[in-house]
């Protein structure tokens, strides 16, 4: 592949792993950080004192700082001398928050590609890693390789938003996985048991339930939850057990309890008879 000048905004853990990874695929890199000294580990970058020094450089410029509100306050002093660049916006962002970046991009001239990044900067370069982009499919599509240096790169559509919200979906499942291994660590350790021993048991588990989703999904999508099996009258009687067992180990119920307020909601309404996949009805956007 030949290789492309990129200037790079933001060398925090991640800023500093997409550098290493675009230096090792050999493409010339100007990185830039608002505090100085964060590039001594990336041999081969040109480190600009300046960000105007930065943006002088040639090339797609790639943002991965810390929130929405840093993109504008590192941009937004420079925005009138952008117009006719690339701008591939790594940062997190929620995706009305990408939207506003994709709409002040192209009011200042700048063509702009979101990406959500699903991995941790470890993974960054190696088999696993994943970055979902959305908005300009000119940019997806001319810089195509250089975005695979860091792991898969699937496009999503021209709606800047959509990489976020499939980011932010896959986090929120992430989020609620590791929160239930909490209160599941936190119900064996009540008995002595240690995270370590639990995670052992709890990784294999986890990995066999996550093979429902589709069945789950299934029953989402056709909006027929009529089920011969695992009801949610039937998951109310085991939820309300883990209730009690959990109160009994004084575990809280902080993570537990919502879960069991929408499954005690579609029962309250009826639906007692039909799969525990209709929780999704009250989590439903109206
Ligand atoms: N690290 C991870 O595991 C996750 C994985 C998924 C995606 N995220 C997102 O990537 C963005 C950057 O994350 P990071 O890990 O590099 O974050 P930090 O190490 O905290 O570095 C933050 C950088 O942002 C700069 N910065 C912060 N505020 C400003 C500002 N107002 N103006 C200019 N730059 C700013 C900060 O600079 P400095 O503090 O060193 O001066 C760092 O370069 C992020 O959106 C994650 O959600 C990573």
């Amino acid at each position: 592949m030949p290789s492309t000048p990129v200037t790079l905004l933001g060398l925090g853990a991640m800023g500093r792993a997409l550098a290493a990874a675009l230096l090792a695929d050999g493409h010339p890199v100007t990185v830039w950080n608002r505090t100085p000294g964060r590039a001594a580990d990336l041999p081969g970058a040109v480190v600009a004192p300046a960000l105007a020094d930065a943006l002088a450089a040639p090339g797609p410029i790639l943002a991965c700082l810390l929130d929405h509100a840093s993109v504008h306050d590192t941009l937004d002093p420079v925005a009138a001398d952008l117009s006719g660049r690339t701008l591939i916006n790594l940062t997190s962002t929620t995706p009305d928050e990408a939207r506003e970046l994709a709409a002040w991009a192209a009011a200042h001239g700048v063509a702009y590609l979101d990406g959500g990044i699903m991995a941790v900067p470890q993974m960054i370069g190696a088999p696993g890693a994943s970055i979902l982009y959305s908005g300009s499919a000119a940019i997806f599509d001319d810089h195509r390789g250089l975005l695979e240096t860091f792991g898969a790169a699937e496009y999503f559509g021209d709606d800047a938003g959509l990489a976020s919200l499939y980011d932010f979906a896959l986090l929120s499942g992430m989020y609620l996985m590791f929160a239930g291994f909490a209160h599941g660590a936190a119900l064996v350790g009540s008995a002595g048991v240690s995270a370590t021993e639990f995670a052992a048991r709890a990784t294999p588990w986890v990995r066999a339930m996550a093979a429902g989703f589709a069945g789950h999904a299934a029953f989402i999508d056709s909006g027929d939850y009529r089920a011969d099996t695992q009801s949610l009258a039937f998951n109310k009687a085991a939820l309300d057990a883990l209730v009690r067992a959990s109160r009994a180990a004084g575990v809280p119920l902080t993570v537990l309890g919502p879960v069991k307020a929408l499954l005690d909601a579609q029962v309250a309404d009826g639906h007692g008879g039909e799969s525990f996949a209709r929780i999704f009805e009250g989590l439903r956007a109206g």
